[in-house]
């Protein structure tokens, strides 16, 4: 299809795509109020091309445009009791494709960053093994080493929205949510090296932050797909995402992902830790609460158009989203337009991986009528993801983890956009 911007606008003369941009040289054909200055624009000479810029080296490390500001981590305060034990969230609505830059990873820590020197960093396995080892950071970069994308989503995102709408934009209702390539050693590789004896079921992984955050892994999935990695998109993790080594689960609930990981230990019974007892269980209706519900079920969000967004232009449109599948891959994601009454496949752009997200496009053209916008995923194992009612017909309101109802959003005739429920 033809994309604005395209010199040959012929072909789209269908639907125009920039409404009100009679011609290609008129300046805010987007019609926003902003502080635009004619005279960098064409056929001006603008001030940039007047002056030498900054020489190569000046920026060692590469940072984003200084007019990409707002494109930030964010915090809710009320959900911040103390810094050291809370949540950012990634900016969704802010980004494109599926790759989510590592600066902008949300990031969930239970005692702050632990800032580990790299030439004392050692990861412990023992237990129900042979040989007990502890790898240096070398040893682990010396084992066969294999390069994966994966999203790794908080249980706990969306959890806000169980009794309702809440918190608005995906931002803060979906922003517990990342998808980065990880490189590191498979699991089994150590575990192999260290000889698991018979009998083993389950491995405890510890973190090294004041937290020693710890979680029951199943030994089988350890050796299924879990990796040891260290790097995040091809450099070293950022301290807030476990520098130097954190346990990748893929498909599974953020919790378990291990950041900072100095121990494993191997055992025949699962620990029953904080983390997988009195938090990240699921308290149903009845009085009961489900324990180790690893598995994140499929789960899509439109991430533009978006209430933090600037308002919709009328005209022709594309609504981008994200959706992933902790049980495969995403086959299909449908769009609605009217609250889930009608629903049409969006397109899917990218790489379809295994566990990671996927990038869909819905293309329309609107008149400026009020709609009501939902995605919804299916996977490849024919899930489709539940609307917000269904959901809580099984697991009542109780609950903070787990939430993948399918979100909605109002798109009001001004172009705003708000987080709403329909009933
Ligand atoms: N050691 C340690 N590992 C941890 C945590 C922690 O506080 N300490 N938080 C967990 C939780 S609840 C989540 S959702 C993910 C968040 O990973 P991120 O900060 O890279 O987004 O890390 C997990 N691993
Ligand atoms: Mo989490």
């Amino acid at each position: 299809m033809t994309v604005p911007g395209d010199r040959d606008q012929k072909k789209a003369s269908r639907r125009s795509f920039l409404a009100g941009a009679a011609g290609i040289a008129v300046a805010g054909a987007s019609g926003k109020a902003r502080a635009d200055n004619p005279k960098n624009q064409p056929p001006n000479v603008p001030e940039w091309t007047r002056s030498l810029g900054d020489g190569v080296g000046v920026r060692a490390y590469g940072q984003p445009s200084k007019y990409e500001k707002k494109v930030i981590r964010r915090t809710v305060e009320w959900l911040t009791a103390t810094p050291e034990s809370s949540v950012s969230f990634t900016p969704l609505h802010e980004l494109d494709g599926i790759i989510t830059p590592n600066g902008l990873c949300f990031e969930r820590h239970h005692s702050g960053i632990a800032e580990i020197d790299p030439a004392d960093y050692r990861l412990m396995l023992h237990g129900m093994v042979d040989r007990p080892l502890s790898f240096t950071l070398d040893d682990l970069k010396r084992f066969p080493r294999v390069n994966k994308v994966y999203f790794l989503e908080c249980a706990a995102n969306s959890g806000m929205e169980w009794r309702g709408a809440q918190l608005n934009g995906c931002q803060y209702t979906h922003g517990m949510v990342h998808c980065v390539q990880y490189t590191g050693v498979p699991l089994k590789a150590l575990l192999d090296e260290a000889g698991v004896k018979s009998g083993a079921q389950w491995i405890m992984a510890e973190g090294a932050d004041a937290a020693a955050m710890n979680r029951s892994l199943p030994l089988a999935k350890a050796v299924d797909d879990c990796l040891v990695a260290y790097r995040s998109n091809g450099e070293m993790l950022r301290p807030e995402q476990g520098y130097p080594v954190r346990l990748v689960v893929p498909g599974w609930e953020g919790n378990i992902w291990i950041k900072w990981l100095r121990r494993l230990k191997v055992g025949d019974q699962p620990w029953h830790t904080r983390e997988e007892t009195s938090k990240y269980t699921d308290l149903l209706e009845n009085g009961k609460a489900r324990q180790f519900t690893f598995v994140m079920d499929a789960k899509s969000i439109i991430t533009a158009p978006s209430p933090q967004l600037a308002p919709l232009n009328k005209g022709f449109n594309v609504i981008s989203g994200l959706a992933w599948s902790g049980r495969g891959k995403v086959a299909r994601v449908d769009v609605s337009l009217d609250g889930g009454r009608n629903w049409r496949a969006a397109g899917i752009d990218g790489p379809i991986l295994d566990k990671a997200c996927v990038r869909f496009y819905y293309e329309f053209d609107w008149k400026g009528e009020a709609l009501l916008l939902q995605s919804r995923a299916i996977d490849d194992t024919g899930y489709v993801q539940p609307t917000k009612q269904a959901l809580r017909k099984i697991r009542g309101v109780n609950s903070i983890y787990h939430n993948n109802g399918i979100q909605t959003y109002e798109l009001k005739p001004g172009g705003e956009v708000e987080n709403v429920e329909v009933g």
